[in-house]
């Protein structure tokens, strides 16, 4: 009997509870899937594993692999893998890629984490098509090959010869280990086993950047069976993509050790903010702030004083900006989370606080506040506003005050003193105000009178917000 690989769920419950995966007969992702999940179970990394799933016929990598799992946007798993391998530097990442997914919409991502020889294994699936969406050309797409956007055959004078990645990977300095492999036949899945392992062998060893491309049948969309998809790789692909290891340095290179702890993770990124460590809090229940106007009314800002002083005052938090292509007048917001434990995700849908400085936001965000929770927004905006049930509404002259003592662009800084005075903020004043002293380390003129305003702005809460 065949067994399930160690490195698999037992039953795919994020699918529907079974045992069978979504491919068809004959597919090679099938095969890949088992040697990953076999190499990461036999080598003992699956609890530090964290699996970047594609976009393509592999985007269910997470309903399979019992490992972390991140969904990568198309063509992006590079980038993915690249930013996770960074904060986390005890994991082992993997990125999992088709050849649409690399070769194409995310070549220039895949190949500049490759020149910068980022830690993580780079799983490439060149099955010459664009599959999961039937069959259209991909980069990596045979000479003369029929596919649904070349009905008479890939002509390579008019749309470039296949692309070779491994080729043009191993030119390259930084990437450890090159090697591409074939999933056609058992001596050939032999081989594909051997780099698997090797190519995670480097990362749990922490050596650097490794990639394997497999040569992978899809029958479906090659309209042939299985049998003949499989010598269809041997016979012709491998003519094109001939099988080999492009290169190798992992003997040379050094073990780094890979039990880096989460404390150690601000020398690991370039050095001590001179922040406080965060201190578990179990009884601290999160707190979700949305922050919203236009660009440059400092909405960006107003967050960013809130989330550094609560770090400063010992919880976990994050800060998570979000704006359009515009750099002024355009839709701006950002999410504060602070609590008492980590944060699990730095996207506030629903916040508990809602602070708008124009109307467009404030119609947008009024109906997310969750019952109980607040929201203060700028006087002037022009609007009705319908308080959801449940939910306190707070008209704020920000501007004005601001205004008043001559600084109009001080009105973030007012709605600060009035979420302070309601007691929204749940952070000491002392560090909420060295923060936003510190906000104006490059322009220290600016301290005072924002100090100005925000003491104003607290007295004007005090004598009419009720709490
Ligand atoms: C940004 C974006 N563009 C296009 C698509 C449509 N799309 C989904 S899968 C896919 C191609 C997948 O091909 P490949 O990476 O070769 O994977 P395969 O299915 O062959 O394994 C495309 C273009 C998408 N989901 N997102
Ligand atoms: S369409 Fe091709 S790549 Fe996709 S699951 Fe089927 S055989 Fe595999
Ligand atoms: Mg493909």
């Amino acid at each position: 009997m065949i067994k399930r690989s160690r490195g698999f769920y037992e039953t795919f419950d994020r699918k529907d509870g079974s045992r069978t995966t979504t491919f068809c007969a004959g597919c090679g992702h099938g095969i890949i899937h088992k040697l990953i999940a076999e190499a990461m179970a036999d080598l003992g990394i699956q609890d530090r594993t964290v699996f970047v799933s594609p976009v393509g016929c592999a985007a269910f990598c997470y309903y399979y692999f019992d490992c972390g799992n991140v969904a990568g946007p198309h063509g992006r798993a590079s980038a993915v893998a690249t930013g996770l391998s960074r904060v986390l530097p005890g994991k082992v990442i993997i990125a999992y890629q088709g050849d649409g997914d690399l070769g194409a919409i995310g070549f220039n991502n895949a190949f500049q984490a490759a020149n910068r020889g980022e830690k993580f294994a780079c799983f490439f699936v060149n099955n010459t098509i664009f599959a999961m969406t039937g069959g259209q050309m991909a980069p990596t797409t045979m000479p003369g090959q029929k596919t649904t956007t070349t009905p008479y055959g890939r002509d390579v004078a008019k749309t470039g010869a296949p692309l070779r990645v491994c080729e043009v990977f191993a030119q390259l300095d930084a990437p450890v280990y090159v090697e591409r492999v074939s999933v056609a036949d058992t001596k050939r899945i032999m081989q594909a086993r051997k780099a698997v392992r090797k190519a995670l062998e480097i990362q749990r060893d922490g050596k650097g950047y490794a990639f394997v491309e497999f040569l992978s049948p899809c029958p479906t969309n090659w309209r042939m069976d299985a049998l003949k998809a499989a010598d269809y790789v041997t016979q012709e692909m491998e003519k094109v993509f001939p099988l080999g290891c492009f290169k190798d340095r992992s003997a040379e290179e050094p073990i780094r050790p890979q039990d880096i702890e989460l404390a150690d993770l601000r020398t690991v990124l370039g050095g001590s903010d001179g922040g406080v460590e965060p201190q578990p809090d179990p009884a601290f229940r999160e707190k979700r702030f949305k922050f919203s106007g236009f660009g440059g009314q400092g909405v960006l800002s107003l967050g960013l004083v809130i989330a550094e002083a609560a770090g400063r005052a010992g919880r976990y938090v994050s800060w998570f900006p979000s704006y359009g292509p515009e750099q002024r007048g355009g839709a701006a917001s950002c999410s504060v989370v602070m609590g008492g434990q980590e944060i699990g995700s730095p996207a506030v849908e629903t916040p508990d606080v809602l602070v708008c400085m124009n109307q467009p936001s404030l119609e947008r965000f009024l109906t997310t506040v969750v019952p109980g929770g607040t929201v203060l927004y700028e006087a002037s905006i022009p609007a009705e506003v319908k308080p959801p049930q449940g939910v306190t509404v707070h008209s704020f002259p920000a501007m004005r005050i601001a205004a008043e003592l001559g600084v109009p662009k001080a009105a973030n800084t007012a709605l600060l003193g009035a979420l302070m005075e309601l007691g929204l903020v749940e952070i000491p004043e002392e560090h909420v105000l060295s923060s936003l002293d510190e906000s104006f380390s490059a322009r220290p003129k600016l301290v005072e009178v924002n100090r100005k305003v925000y003491a104003a702005a607290r007295a004007w809460a005090r004598e009419n917000l009720k709490r």
